[in-house]
């Protein structure tokens, strides 16, 4: 086998010298700048997201292209979606070792992470081990880890015994996200009650998100909890108090459209405030202000009035 040749940049310049000399670079997507694309085109983010993701056509379509010459560009965090395109592109495990139910949850879950549960399959449950292991950091030195457990994993090699501490430490996190919720409000600010079955209702998008009567959710907590959240209201409003920052969250476009109109959370940004923006989907308050955990709530109620629906 030969040796994997793993470069790590920030910078669009690099990035595009060094795929000029032959590194192929994977979801190496530099804001403003685009995407840095390669032999085969591996990049689904901004001005490329028309396209698949990557693992999902490294796997089916690529598997081996690049197994004599694994060298590859990468930036950003090592996720599953890169890493696991790189592991086949070079072949690094054997064909049959990555099922296609593998990779095409790899695929669902990089794309839509909010709604289906990891924990509800086996290769959910393998995907969760993969997400939780320590240290996978944005350099060369991450991408390789990550990959060693990608490989580790794809060969059969975590036991039942680690695959199930994996189910009890995101069973934690989700209590954690759950007991983080301070209010849920309905249409005309009403404090509504925690429901019984926050962990197993469906995700508010789409039409359930219009036709619910919770609207926005107030949220103070350390762990990330946007699956459960999303549950509990199809806005949610979270604070950090680690980063002393808001943040202001829709499942997805549709239903950030749906509740705010074209551009979705575009239209509150302004409305927020000096500073506030972000994407259609998720954004926040300004970069380098500290905010106080009050500041969420009069942001949801803030939220409320901007509602179209
Ligand atoms: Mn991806």
């Amino acid at each position: 086998m030969h040796d994997l040749d793993i470069r790590y940049t920030n910078d669009y310049e690099t990035a595009c010298r060094l795929r000029d000399a032959g590194y192929e670079p994977v979801e190496c997507a530099f804001g403003q700048h685009g995407s840095v694309m390669g032999r085969f085109d591996l990049d689904h983010h901004g001005a490329e997201s028309h396209r698949e993701g990557v693992a999902l056509r490294a796997c089916r379509d690529h598997y081996g292209a690049l197994a004599d010459d694994p060298r590859f560009v990468v930036t950003g965090t090592p996720d599953a979606d890169a890493v696991l395109a790189i592991v086949a592109l070079s072949a690094r495990v054997p064909a049959a070792r990555i099922p296609a139910d593998f990779y095409a949850l790899v695929d669902e879950h990089d794309t839509d992470p909010i709604g289906k549960d990891l924990l509800a399959t086996e290769q959910g449950l393998r995907l969760a081990w993969f997400n939780q292991r320590p240290g996978l950091y944005q350099n060369a030195d991450g991408f390789r880890k990550a990959i060693g457990h990608m490989e580790t994993l794809l060969r059969g090699e975590v036991s039942r015994a680690a695959l199930d501490k994996v189910h009890r430490a995101d069973m934690a996190r989700r209590n954690k996200a759950a007991e983080g919720v301070s209010a849920i409000y309905d249409g005309r600010a009403v404090e509504l009650d925690m429901p019984d079955d926050a962990m197993t209702r469906p995700v508010l998008r789409g039409d359930l998100a219009v036709g619910s009567r919770p609207r926005v959710a107030v949220v103070h907590c350390a762990v990330w909890g946007f699956d459960v959240w999303y549950r509990l209201a199809p806005v949610v409003v979270s604070y950090a108090s680690r980063m002393a920052k808001v943040t202001v969250g829709c499942p997805d476009t549709d239903t950030a459209e749906r509740l705010f109109g074209a551009g979705g959370l575009a239209n509150v940004w302004p409305a927020l405030g000096k500073g506030w923006g972000g994407r259609g989907t998720i954004g926040g308050s300004p970069r380098g202000q500290r905010l106080k955990a009050g500041d969420a709530g009069r942001t949801a109620l803030e939220l409320l009035d901007l509602l179209i629906v």
